[in-house]
C-alpha cells in the first residue's frame, strides 16, 4: 500500500473517531476539511523544496497579484493522488467533483495579470525552476458580484480565509518590519540615515505551490500586522489616540484588494502597500541570499526579482536604500548590483493604468526613496545628454525620465533599473519598443525582449476539461500535460470522422453541464444546440463587450423583423466584473442585463437567441465554462490587449476565436492557421490611419442603419423598463467619442459573426478546425513561457 494511502485511511479514522462519526456520516465540508489537512501534510512529506540552479537564477516572483483559484483538486492532481481519494470517497457515498467544490476560490487578484502570475508558479514548480512568488495577504479580495433587481452590478466583501482555509502556514519565524515617513539625516557625502515615523510589521503566510511531478515551493504573502507597533511612549505621552491611529493603519494595510484593473487609482494606502509589500519581500531575498554565505556582490549571479508590472516598482529603490543605508555600499556597487538583478514585464500600454506617483506624496511617505529616484533621475539625465543630439534631447528627456511635472513615473522606474524588459505579446512588445519606449530602445539596446504569456495545461486542461483529457490521453504518446507541443500528435486526426465524433460528443456533454450550471446560477434554461458564444473577463471599454452587445441588439432586430428566416440558435454568455468605480463599464453590464431579461422571454426568440450573464466570474467559474465554448470573443481594440490568456485557454480547449488583430491573437492565428480563426476589424496601423483623418464615429451612426437602430434601442426604453435615460452616458461616450472605435469595427464585426453562424452549419468542417486549435496550440503552454524567460532572461549573470 502506498505511504498515501496509509496516510489517508489512518487520519480519517483519527477524523471520524474523534468526532464519534461513521466516514459515511461525515458532511461534505467535513470530508473537505479532511481531504485538505491530509493533502497538506502530504505536501511537506513527499515533495522536495529546492531545485538546483543549474544554468538559470533562482526567480523571486514580485506580484501584487496571485489570482490562484481553488488549490485542493490541483494538488491531488500534482500529488498524483486524485484517483485514490476518489475511490475512498466513492466508497462513502461521494463524489469528490462535490467536495471540492466547498473550497472558497481565494480572489488575490483582479484578472489577467493575477492568473498569469498563477500559472507561472504552477509552471515553475513543474519545471523545477527554483522560485518564490511574493504578494499580499489580503483579509479581502476581489469583492463578490451579485447582479440586482434592475441587472446592475453589486458589490459584496470576500472575506475569503475567515472561516477556514487550511492550505496556508503561517510563517512566525519570517516577520519583518517596515518603516513609513519621518525623516532623512544627510550624515556626510552619500551617507544618509532614515528615521521612519512609524512601523508597521509584516506577518508571512506561505501557500506551498505544488508543482506537477515538480517541486513545491513557497507563495508568500505578506499582511500588516499591529499589536507590538502600538506606541506606548506615545500612549504614555497623552497622545492615546494618535497612538492608535497607527494601530488601525498598520491593521488597514493589506485589508483590501484594490479592485482596479488595467488603472491606476493614485491612492496613498495603494502606494503604502506596494512599498509594504517590496520592502518585506526584499528583506527576505536579502536574508536567504545571505544565509547560504553568498556576499552582496554575487546577488545578481545567484537571484533575479521578476517584476509583475510596476506595482512592485518600489523595489527597485528599496534594495538600493538596503545596500546604501544598511550595508553601507558605495553607490556605484550598490546600482551595479541592483540593475543586474531586477526584470521587468510591462503588461499594459493605456495609459491611464501606467502608474505615475505624485511626487510629493512619495516623498512624505518614503523620503529615503525620493532622495535615491533623484539620484537615479541624474544619472539618467547624463546618460541621454551623452546619446542624444541637441535636437533630439528635449523630446529624449520628456519620454525617458523617471521625474517629469512632480511625477514619478514608475514604468521608467522599471526600466532604468532592469537589466531586461519584456512585452507579453510579440505584437505587444513591439509596441513597447516602437510607441512607449522608443528613446530607452536607442539607449539601452538588447534591454527589450517578448515572452508571449501562456497557461498552464494542468488547470486549463486537465483539471477543468477531464474528458477532453482522458481522450488525449488515449492518442497522445507522451505526457502532453508536461510537453503540450505532443498534442501535434492529433493533428492528422482533425479529419477522421470516429475522432470528430468522440470529441463533439465530448463537446456536447460540456455543454449540457454549463447548461446545468446556467439553470442553477440564474434560472435560465438553455438550448444545448446553440452556438456557445462566450465572452469571459473584466469589464473595460478596451475589451468591447459592448460591441458585442451592439451585434446582439440588431440580432434580435433582425430576427424580430424576419420571423420566419431561419437562424442558427446562439446563447451568448457573459461574465466578468467591471472595477466598483468604472460606471461605464458597469453600465454595459447592466445593459447586457436587461437585454437578456428581454430577448429570453421574448417568444420569438425561442430556439434562437438566448443571452446569459452569469455572475461573479472567477477561476472555478472559469473552469466551468471554458470546456463549454464554441466561440471566444477576443474582440478589443487592436493595440489595446497587450496579451490575452483566457483566449489561449478558450482556443486550446476547442473553441473558435472571433478576433481581432490585437495581443496574442495574432500568434494564435498564425499557429491555429487563419482558416480556423475569424479574424475582423481594424489593425493596430489602420487604427492609426483612421485617427490620423479624425475619427468621428457619429458619422458611422449616422451612416449604418443597422448600427443606428442598435443603439438607439438603448435609448428607446426597450431595454430598461421604459426608462429612456438609463444608458445615456453609454450611448453619448459611444455617438461623441468611441475612444475605443467600436461603432469603426461594428460592420466588420457583424460580418463576422455571420461567418461563424455559417461555418458552424458545416458541423464537420467546425470540429475539424476545433480539433486544430486544440492540435497546434501547444506554444501557449506557460511552461514554454517560463522557458523563453529562462533562455532570455532568467539565464546565469
Ligand atoms: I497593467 N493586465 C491585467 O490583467 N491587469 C492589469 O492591471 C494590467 C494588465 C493584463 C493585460 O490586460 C492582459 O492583456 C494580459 O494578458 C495580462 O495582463 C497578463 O499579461
Amino acid at each position: 500500500m502506498s505511504s498515501f494511502q496509509t496516510l489517508l485511511e489512518t487520519s480519517l479514522k483519527t477524523y471520524c473517531e474523534e468526532r464519534f462519526v461513521q466516514p459515511e456520516q461525515l458532511t461534505d465540508r467535513q470530508w473537505y476539511q479532511f481531504i485538505a489537512e491530509v493533502s497538506q501534510q502530504a505536501v511537506l512529506q513527499s515533495f522536495p523544496h529546492n531545485p538546483p540552479l543549474v544554468s538559470t537564477r533562482k526567480v523571486n516572483y514580485l506580484s501584487m497579484e496571485f489570482l490562484i483559484g481553488r488549490l485542493l483538486g490541483n494538488n491531488l492532481m500534482n500529488l498524483g493522488v486524485y484517483d485514490q481519494v476518489q475511490q475512498l470517497l466513492a466508497k462513502c457515498g461521494k463524489n469528490l467533483v462535490d467536495i471540492l467544490e466547498q473550497e472558497r476560490d481565494p480572489s488575490l487578484g483582479n484578472g489577467g495579470l493575477g492568473r498569469l502570475a498563477a500559472c507561472y508558479l504552477d509552471s515553475m514548480a513543474s519545471l523545477s525552476q527554483a522560485a518564490v512568488g511574493y504578494g499580499l495577504h489580503y483579509q479581502y479580495g476581489l469583492f463578490k458580484q451579485l447582479i440586482g433587481y434592475h441587472g446592475e452590478q453589486l458589490e459584496r466583501g470576500d472575506a475569503w480565509n475567515r472561516d477556514f482555509y487550511p492550505q496556508q502556514y503561517h510563517r512566525a519565524d519570517l516577520q519583518q518590519k517596515v518603516g513609513f515617513g519621518g525623516q532623512v539625516v544627510h550624515l556626510q557625502d552619500d551617507k544618509y540615515q532614515w528615521q521612519p515615523e512609524w512601523e508597521i510589521f509584516g506577518e508571512a503566510f506561505d501557500l506551498p505551490v505544488v508543482g506537477y511531478k515538480g517541486v513545491q515551493q513557497p507563495l508568500r504573502l505578506w499582511q500588516g500586522y499591529s499589536e507590538t507597533d502600538f506606541d506606548f511612549a506615545v500612549f504614555n505621552d497623552g497622545d492615546y489616540l494618535h497612538a492608535e491611529s497607527r494601530v488601525i493603519d498598520a491593521s488597514k494595510l493589506t485589508k483590501v484588494l484594490y479592485p482596479n484593473d488595467n488603472h491606476q487609482e493614485g491612492k496613498a494606502l495603494r502606494l503604502m502597500q506596494q512599498y509594504f509589500h517590496c520592502a518585506c519581500s526584499i528583506a527576505d531575498i536579502l536574508r536567504q541570499h545571505l544565509a547560504q554565505g553568498r556576499s552582496l556582490e554575487q546577488l545578481p549571479e545567484f537571484e533575479v526579482i521578476q517584476l509583475n508590472d510596476t506595482h512592485p516598482a518600489i523595489a527597485i529603490p528599496e534594495l538600493m536604500r538596503v545596500l546604501l543605508d544598511q550595508y553601507e555600499l558605495s553607490w556605484e556597487k550598490a546600482w551595479s548590483i541592483c540593475s543586474k538583478t531586477f526584470a521587468y514585464t510591462n503588461h499594459t500600454l493605456l495609459p491611464e493604468a501606467l502608474e505615475q506617483w505624485d511626487q510629493t506624496l512619495v516623498a512624505k511617505l518614503l523620503p529615503r526613496h525620493i532622495i535615491i529616484i533623484e539620484r537615479i533621475n541624474n544619472e539618467l539625465h547624463h546618460l541621454v545628454k551623452a546619446e542624444f543630439n541637441e535636437d533630439e534631447f528635449a523630446q529624449a528627456w520628456y519620454e525617458t525620465a523617471v521625474l517629469m511635472d512632480n511625477r514619478v513615473r514608475m514604468a521608467n522606474l522599471c526600466v532604468v533599473g532592469s537589466f531586461a524588459v519584456n512585452g507579453v505579446a510579440q505584437i505587444h512588445s513591439d509596441l513597447v519598443v516602437s510607441d512607449l519606449f522608443p528613446a530607452y530602445a536607442r539607449l539601452f539596446k538588447g534591454r527589450f525582449h517578448n515572452v508571449t504569456n501562456g497557461v498552464t495545461p494542468r488547470r486549463w486542461i486537465r483539471q477543468a476539461n477531464p474528458a477532453l483529457s482522458a481522450l488525449l490521453d488515449q492518442h497522445v504518446k507522451g505526457d502532453w500535460t508536461k510537453d503540450l507541443e505532443l498534442l501535434r500528435q492529433i493533428e492528422p486526426l482533425a479529419k477522421d470522422p470516429q475522432f470528430q465524433r468522440a470529441y463533439q460528443a465530448i463537446k456536447q456533454q460540456n455543454k449540457q453541464a454549463l447548461a446545468q450550471v446556467i439553470e442553477q446560477e440564474i434560472g435560465l434554461k438553455v438550448n444545448g444546440e446553440a452556438i456557445f458564444d462566450i465572452q469571459i473577463k473584466r469589464f473595460h471599454e478596451y475589451k468591447r463587450q459592448q460591441l458585442n452587445l451592439l451585434n446582439i441588439i440588431a440580432t434580435y432586430q433582425e430576427i424580430k423583423a424576419n420571423p420566419e428566416q431561419a437562424v442558427v440558435p446562439r446563447l451568448f454568455v457573459f461574465a466578468g466584473k467591471a472595477a466598483p468605480g468604472y460606471f461605464l463599464a458597469k453600465q454595459i453590464i447592466q445593459a447586457i442585463n436587461n437585454l437578456a431579461a428581454t430577448i429570453n422571454s421574448d417568444p420569438d426568440m425561442q430556439g434562437k437567441l438566448q443571452v446569459a450573464f452569469l455572475p461573479d466570474y472567477r477561476v472555478s467559474l472559469a473552469e466551468k465554462i471554458i470546456p463549454a465554448a464554441d466561440v471566444s470573443e477576443q474582440i478589443s481594440l487592436a493595440g489595446k490587449e497587450a496579451s490575452g490568456t483566457g483566449n489561449m485557454k478558450l482556443a486550446l480547449n476547442g473553441a473558435i476565436t472571433i478576433g481581432t488583430l490585437d495581443g496574442a491573437n495574432v500568434e494564435i492565428a498564425e499557429f491555429a492557421g487563419e482558416e480556423n480563426v475569424v479574424i475582423f476589424g481594424h489593425t493596430v496601423e489602420s487604427v492609426r490611419e483612421l485617427r490620423a483623418n479624425g475619427y468621428n464615429p457619429r458619422e458611422y451612426y449616422e451612416q449604418d442603419d443597422v448600427l443606428r437602430n442598435a443603439i438607439d434601442a438603448l435609448t428607446d426604453g426597450s431595454f430598461a423598463n421604459g426608462d429612456q435615460h438609463r444608458y445615456d452616458a453609454l450611448v453619448d461616450n459611444l455617438i461623441n467619442h468611441d475612444p475605443f472605435c467600436t461603432l469603426a469595427d461594428f460592420a466588420s464585426y457583424r460580418a463576422a459573426q455571420q461567418e461563424i453562424a455559417k461555418r458552424y452549419q458545416n458541423q464537420t468542417a467546425w470540429v475539424e478546425s476545433a480539433i486544430l486549435n486544440t492540435a497546434r496550440l501547444g506554444a501557449f503552454s506557460s511552461d514554454r513561457s517560463i522557458r523563453d524567460y529562462q533562455t532570455r532572461i532568467w539565464k546565469k549573470a
